[in-house]
């Protein structure tokens, strides 16, 4: 006889910064975890998840896992969306989890086998000045990574995306009861930018893999602009040149240059993939397994994308969990047009809250052999760091006006 779901919990903790997980429990006594974690509105998947789903999910058998997809995607009505499509990504990944476990199988097994040996990884590399950001390159290449995303300080703005002055590790979500504003200067930026990467490119040669994030904040024209102006530099990719929503501006900064795009990491179904992907407008697709539906999900916007020679590259911060990173590491073992997971690393206390199977070694990730996703909490730990209220930034011009961040 089958299986059946008999709990479902959320728990939300914060080691560091917080992470929302899902918890299922079968009444064989199998658990599988998933991540639900939105950075800055935690509590309203939280929410879905615990006010929502659960009532619907207790009785179901847990081996279903496509069938709950559906009904949870289809049976909302309301679809789509980044609380809804992280809330059902949440309860697949830790379905998939179960099945793992039940079957003795580590999940890239379930979905087809490994078709490569490892998965190459991209790191963080911040500095305000060059020197610094050249500083912080050499460091991320003495712990073997050979793909690299270098965001630099912008002369006449006191603080950039993506950019610690003390030369740490950058953690956008801030704690507290209200964003922290930073200012905004694109032609600033866009002085600046094309110079260091140029520069980079100089110093480390041709091998290393150079990335570059302009966060949603430019026109279609000052994109094309960048682009061009970056070729020389030869970057892996170039990612979110514009805000996601108006996709038709892509053809025309696509026209302009052959710098390689890099989008997605906002988007939550195929269904905002389609365009840029059917239209070959960009080269990397940037979702990730917890905010865009889960393994299931995922896996279909990457088989959509194969047909068009589009890979993925997943977003990968610090705000997608061990579990999340788990689960996308099975799915890029075992999928073919899978390029580049982004890998920011985790404060210690994470690794001590979360136990997971999968490594880093030598610039490249593997999911581990564990039954299942691989990743186990610790949740005495995770209880005694409870929720923070902490907020991503917003953006404002040098006017004072209100921007994208
Ligand atoms: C990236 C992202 C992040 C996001 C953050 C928002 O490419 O890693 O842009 O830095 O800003 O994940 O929650
Ligand atoms: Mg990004």
């Amino acid at each position: 006889t089958a299986d059946t779901i008999t709990a479902v919990d959320v728990l939300v903790t914060s080691p560091g910064r917080n992470f929302v997980l899902l918890k299922i429990t079968t009444a064989d006594g199998v658990t599988g975890w998933g991540d639900a974690t939105l950075n800055g509105r935690e509590l309203a998947v939280a929410s879905y998840l615990r006010d929502h789903l659960a009532p619907l999910l207790i009785g179901r058998d847990p081996a279903r896992v496509e069938d709950t997809w559906q009904y949870l995607y289809r049976g909302s009505y309301w679809r789509r969306g980044p609380v809804t499509m992280t809330a059902i990504g949440a309860v697949d990944i830790a379905l998939w989890d179960i099945k793992g476990k039940t079957t003795g199988q580590p999940v890239y097994q379930l979905l087809g086998g490994a078709v490569r040996d490892r998965i190459l990884a991209y790191t963080h590399a911040t500095g305000w000045d060059l020197p610094q950001l050249l500083e912080s390159i050499e460091v991320r290449r003495e712990h073997g990574f050979r793909a690299v995303r270098a965001q630099s300080g912008v002369p006449g703005l006191e603080m950039v995306y993506g950019v610690s002055r003390s030369g740490t590790g950058y953690e956008p979500a801030g704690r507290g009861a209200a964003p922290v504003e930073e200012p905004w200067d694109t032609d600033a930026y866009l002085r600046h930018i094309p110079r260091v990467l140029t520069r980079i490119r100089e110093h480390v040669g041709p091998e290393l893999k150079l990335l570059h994030d302009a966060h949603h904040r430019l026109t279609p024209g000052e994109a094309a602009r960048l682009g061009r102006a970056l070729e020389p530099a030869d970057l892996f990719w170039l990612e979110d040149v514009t805000p996601a929503e108006n996709q038709e501006v892509l053809r025309h900064i696509r026209h302009h240059t052959t710098v390689p795009l890099a989008i997605g990491e906002v988007f939550n179904t195929v269904w905002e993939c389609q365009t840029l992907i059917t239209e070959q407008l960009i080269d990397f697709i940037r979702t990730c397994v917890s905010h865009a539906g889960g393994i299931s999900h995922l896996r279909r916007i990457a088989t959509l994308a194969d047909l068009w020679q589009v890979r993925l590259g997943p977003h990968g911060p610090s705000d997608i969990s061990p579990v999340a990173l788990g689960a996308s590491l099975h799915l890029g073992l075992a999928t073919p047009n899978f390029a580049i997971q982004e890998y920011m690393g985790y404060e210690p206390l994470v690794h001590e809250v979360f136990r997971h199977a999968w490594s880093y070694a030598d610039g490249h990730l593997h999911p581990g052999d564990a039954p299942g996703i691989g990743v186990e909490i610790d949740e005495e730990l995770a209880a005694r760091h409870p929720y923070e209220p902490a907020y991503l930034p917003v953006a404002r011009r040098l006017d004072g006006s209100m921007t994208d961040w």
